[in-house]
């Protein structure tokens, strides 16, 4: 009988941090369950959790160096791997430039703090300012409005929603995908809490969400017209009477240039453009105004899309002048044991913005990062700057990325590719170069990111619970080590614990926590709820919080003489959805978080499907600008008529790869497209996508 021991350490697959206990026995894992008393989650956890297990004994997985040779991937040794890598990019580099290589880092390196600290150093080593992530099709309009209006990309206001009274929720289904830039695990549980303590929730979406089911209060709107309702709900607070911007009042310049800008945006107008009535829209922003802590949480649904960033920006503006932002109950600002903006600060520093402009389309760079958008135009199109190479580490853009097909064409013309990954996917299978990362149960477990943007202050950190495959070296230091081999260094840098130990004192907690302490503890540790502190922590030169940015302002005309996309070829919008069981594109080879129904269908509402003749459950055709795809028809009242949605992350086309469906899936990224983007951010938008919907 092998003896069980513990292991206390938070999930990294999504943002929410889920308190786990992990019985093993040195070699295996012997179960995964939820802890009752983990600060954060307090016994949540979703079915992923219990899956970790599972990414480590994938027998899909990639657990040795592979080389392209002829064709198939033969397994190398590491010194050779490391010694072709670094020959083939300076080769590449050497014919055209530094800039010929490019790095696209994907979603789960935000979860692994080893990468995050070392990704850095390799980008340097590699000598490129080629970059690009999946923040581009996600959050970056979050930052934008940030950097605008607070100075710092990472000041990132996030809802106070265990205080809060009223929640407005726009384009996000927390109870799916347990919060973004807003870790709340158990989400369905504290807004339940809300409710209790005769709170509300009301929810904006054109699908009636798992979210807007447990919230009782729902409205469709017509996709990409967020921006429309909270400016004409600033409209009407600022009708009603003067901002109450409480204790941030000494702070705020823009406040005449906002009630100025607001003024064409009358509930009548946006009530036109919305499709929710006028009434509506008053009586929604009298109550967030009158309730006595509100806050309004503008999610993926307002960032991937046209007007991504005036979203974000009105959000915060939403909140600001009701006296809901860095005050309780509201939109507050979290002060981390490890405090990323703190150490990057850009306090009295003049920076101007964006940054630079992509060579082909002239898209806006912000963070360093190049729009995804515009990833397989760089590719294609000739001239000095071309893309020639490309390291991917921990992404997946042919099945993440707008027009992902297109991008899987452009890899194919590629002079060289190196992926950091576990599987050969429908993206690293153009590399010719694939070097194994190690998962979460082998690394160490601090979250860099979402401790940021959580709900409450907490920390936790776990030490790895088992060694990687084949003496591997754990993934920061494959990172470390490709950068070493390009650089000419003969040694790596510290381990990510040494510099978390060395980075914690820093923090916002001081001496109280440090890392021995965390390991001693074994468990996370509460630091307490948010608390109020922007007076001391705006980033912008000036030092004012800047609540009407020109910039901003600038973009309201586009949004004025915004039209409906749609047209009479393509009379649906599309939007997407996550589910429960899989996270992106990467969870779907876990046969636990696979089995039952295929879920990748396209759910259509019951007068639309009965009017194009569509059954539930047959196939339908759906066609956009960039291709079209075959799935099956999902009719459901939650979606609003006109709208139609399918899901993210499916369409694995590599071998086992999500084969334990037993179904042939579908990208909705086979139908996005890639010019469509929110220009001021470049962010990719997804949404309201034109699409024509026939039986198959
Ligand atoms: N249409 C549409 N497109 C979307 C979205 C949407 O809602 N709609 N959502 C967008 C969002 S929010 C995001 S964040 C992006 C995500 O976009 P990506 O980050 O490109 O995609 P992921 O599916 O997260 O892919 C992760 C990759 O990392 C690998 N991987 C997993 N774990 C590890 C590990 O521990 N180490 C290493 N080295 N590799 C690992 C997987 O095999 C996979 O190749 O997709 C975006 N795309
Ligand atoms: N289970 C699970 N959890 C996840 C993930 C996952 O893949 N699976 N992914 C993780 C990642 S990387 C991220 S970034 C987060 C994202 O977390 P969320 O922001 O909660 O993401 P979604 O579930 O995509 O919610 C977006 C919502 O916007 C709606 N929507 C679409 N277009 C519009 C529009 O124009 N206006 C409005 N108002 N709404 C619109 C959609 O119907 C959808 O309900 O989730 C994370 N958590
Ligand atoms: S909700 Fe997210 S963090 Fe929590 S168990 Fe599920 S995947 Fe892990
Ligand atoms: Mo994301």
């Amino acid at each position: 009988m092998t003896e069980s021991m513990v292991q206390y350490r938070s999930c990294n697959i999504c943002e929410a941090m889920c308190g786990l206990i992990v019985a093993h026995d040195g070699q295996d894992v012997l179960s995964i369950r939820p802890d009752p008393e983990d600060p954060l989650s307090r016994g949540h956890i979703c079915p992923k959790a219990v899956a970790l297990q599972d990414f480590r004994t994938d027998p899909d997985r990639v657990t040795k160096p592979l080389l392209k040779r002829g064709g198939d991937f033969e397994e190398i040794t590491w010194d050779a791997a490391f010694d072709h890598a670094a020959e083939r990019i300076r080769a590449v580099q050497a014919a055209h430039g530094p800039d010929s290589v490019a790095v696209y880092l994907g979603n789960p390196n935000a979860h692994k703090f080893g990468n995050m600290l070392n990704l850095p150093g390799l980008i340097k080593a590699i000598g490129t300012r080629n970059r690009y992530s999946s923040s581009t099709a996600d959050q970056i309009p979050h930052h934008v409005a940030a950097i605008h209006m607070l100075g710092h990309p990472m000041l990132m206001p996030i809802p106070d929603i265990d205080r809060t009274d009223f929640l407005l929720i726009i384009g996000g289904n927390p109870v799916i995908s347990n919060g973004s830039m807003m870790t709340a695990p158990g989400y369905g549980r504290r807004m339940d809490a809300i409710k209790a303590r005769g709170g509300r929730v009301v929810v904006i979406d054109p699908r009636r969400t798992e979210t807007a089911e447990r919230a009782g209060e729902h409205h469709f709107i017509r996709p990409e017209s967020d921006a429309w309702l909270i400016l004409s709900m600033i409209h009407v607070i600022l009708s009603d009477g003067p901002a109450r911007l409480g204790h941030l009042a000494p702070l705020v310049d823009g406040l005449d240039a906002l009630a100025q800008a607001v003024r064409p945006f009358t509930p009548e107008a946006a009530a036109e453009a919305t499709g929710i009535d006028a009434g509506t829209i008053r009586a929604l922003a009298r109550d967030f105004a009158a309730a006595p802590r509100a806050v309004c949480y503008a999610r993926m649904g307002a960032s991937t899309q046209s007007f991504g960033t005036l979203c974000q920006w009105a959000a915060n503006a939403l909140n600001i002048v009701t006296g809901n932002f860095d005050a309780e109950g509201g939109a507050m600002f979290t002060t981390p044991a490890l405090d990323y903006v703190g150490l990057t600060s850009r306090k009295g520093k003049q920076r101007s913005y964006p940054e630079r402009r992509s060579r082909v389309s002239g898209q806006p760079l912000y963070n360093g990062e190049f729009p995804v958008s515009t990833l397989a135009e760089e590719i294609e199109t000739p001239g000095a700057g071309q893309i020639r190479a490309l390291v991917t580490v921990a992404g997946n853009p042919v099945l993440t990325a707008p027009n992902g097909r297109r991008i899987e064409r452009a890899l194919e013309g590629l002079d060289f590719m190196l992926s950091l990954d576990i599987h050969v996917n429908d993206t690293t299978r153009h590399a010719e170069l694939i070097l194994p990362g190690t998962v979460a149960l082998e690394e160490p477990m601090y979250d860099m990111v979402f401790h940021s943007f959580a709900v409450r202050n907490t920390v936790g950190y776990a030490p790895a619970l088992f060694a990687p495959p084949h003496g591997n070296p754990p993934e920061w230091e494959v990172i470390a080590r490709l950068a070493a081999r390009l650089t000419g260094a003969n040694s790596i840098g510290p381990t990510p614990e040494q510099v978390l130990a060395m980075l914690l004192p820093q923090g916002f907690h001081g001496d109280r926590i440090t890392l021995d302490k965390l390991r001693s503890g074994g468990r996370p540790v509460d630091l307490g709820p948010l608390v109020p502190n922007l007076g001391t922590r705006l980033e912008t030169p000036d030092g004012r919080l800047h609540l009407a940015p020109q910039m901003f302002l600038d973009d309201l005309p586009r949004l004025l003489t915004q039209t409906d996309a749609r047209t009479v070829q393509r009379p649906f919008a599309l939007i997407g959805r996550r589910q429960a069981r899989s996270h992106n594109s990467w969870t779907q080879n876990s046969p636990r978080l696979v089995k039952g129904r295929n879920r990748c269908t396209v759910e259509v509402n019951p007068e639309d499907a009965a009017r194009l003749g569509l059954r539930d459950g047959a196939d339908a055709v759906v066609t956009s600008t960039a291709g079209s795809v075959t799935l099956p028809v999902e009719i459901t009242a939650a979606m609003a008529p006109g709208v139609v949605s399918i899901p993210q992350g499916w369409g694995q086309k590599n071998g086992r790869l999500g084969a334990a469906t037993q179904t042939a899936t579908v990208s909705i990224n086979d139908l996005t497209d890639d010019s469509r983007t929110d220009p001021l951010s470049g962010n990719a938008a997804f949404n309201g996508l034109p699409v024509a919907l026939h039986p198959a």
